[in-house]
């Protein structure tokens, strides 16, 4: 087994293979496992850097792909429906293997531990991504609400902790360049979270042309209505409110904080924002990716 480091800058993580894992809930020896966790055709993963809109990405495909979602008949909270991949100690009951399909998974995995049979690009992967400063600020933030990791006392040390990959699912250039690098081997679909903003239809067309489903007009209107930030703020079954209460403390905060594009104007000085615009050159500046730093309001 390669190299186990403790993370210096918060006890409750591990570093492994350049990746940050929590220590209680997933050990290496089961992530190691997950390579081998048999994959169907019809799969469906959603993959994300943490704060990058998972919980409304999962939101979008629980609705797309149950009715009972939509109609309001089932009352399936969303990490019931789209289970947490590598956290499958969350479901202890759960047998991931014999869920029936389609099967949902949502994972922040990199590239490096996910199935191999992935790759059989028949199952499919959307992989969204969000800018890194408002990706920053939102992991800032949601230090308050959850206990699974130490809190930094000011924006400055966790400015750092963050660029030096101390935080679950380690350093965010790491994860984009290893799937993005990697994305002719998949039957995947990039998403950024600022076109999601800029126009939810088309985003939530995009993934029903990706899954090959096809929703009339009244179906589409519900999947847009009920993925929009106001409307999940305040759906118990999709803002993860009910979530296990020893892990995170909601007096706090929310999963669903502002959902805003360029949020991180407010907490970084103009020295932080060109440091890491600097650092961002040098690891990403050789990829054909853009991202969007603000959209005027
Ligand atoms: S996690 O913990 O990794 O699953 O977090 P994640 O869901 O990836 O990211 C949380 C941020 O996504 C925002 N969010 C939304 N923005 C716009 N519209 C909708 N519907 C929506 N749902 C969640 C959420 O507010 C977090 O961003 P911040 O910047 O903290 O508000």
């Amino acid at each position: 087994m390669a190299a186990i480091t403790p993370v210096s800058r918060d006890s409750n993580l591990y570093l492994y293979k350049g990746f940050c894992f929590l220590k209680d809930m997933m050990p290496p020896e089961f992530i190691d496992s997950l390579k081998d966790f048999k994959i169907r055709d019809d799969d469906i993963f959603l993959i994300t850097y943490p704060k990058s809109g998972t919980i409304w990405t999962q939101q979008i495909l629980s609705l797309i792909c149950s009715e009972g979602h939509r109609n309001g008949t089932e009352k399936i909270d969303t990490n019931e429906r789209v289970p947490w991949f590598e956290c499958q100690i969350l479901n202890p009951d759960v047998d991931y293997n014999s869920l029936p399909s389609p099967r949902l998974f949502v994972s922040h995995l990199s590239e490096t531990f996910i199935p191999q049979g992935l790759k059989n690009k028949k199952a499919k992967i959307i992989y969204v991504m969000r800018n890194p400063k408002d990706v920053m600020k939102s992991c800032y933030h949601f230090q308050a609400i959850v206990n699974l990791a130490e809190e930094s006392p000011d924006f400055k040390h966790f400015f750092e902790k963050y660029l030096d990959g101390e935080v679950l699912a380690g350093k965010w250039f790491d994860h984009i360049r290893g799937w993005h690098t990697h994305k002719d081997d998949y039957n995947i679909l990039f998403l950024k979270y600022e076109d999601m903003i800029r126009d939810l239809r088309s985003a939530v067309k995009q993934i029903c042309t990706f899954l090959g489903v096809e929703l009339d007009d009244e179906a589409m209107d519900i999947v847009v209505k009920r993925a929009t930030f106001k409307e999940m703020k305040t759906d118990p079954l999709a803002n993860r409110e009910n979530l296990p209460g020893e892990h995170f403390n909601f007096k706090a905060g929310s999963f669903m904080r502002k959902g805003q594009v360029g949020d991180w104007k407010n907490i970084m000085t103009v020295a932080q924002s060109e440091l890491f615009d600097k650092i961002f050159q040098e690891k990403m500046g050789d990829l054909s990716l853009n991202f969007c730093w603000q959209i005027p309001q």
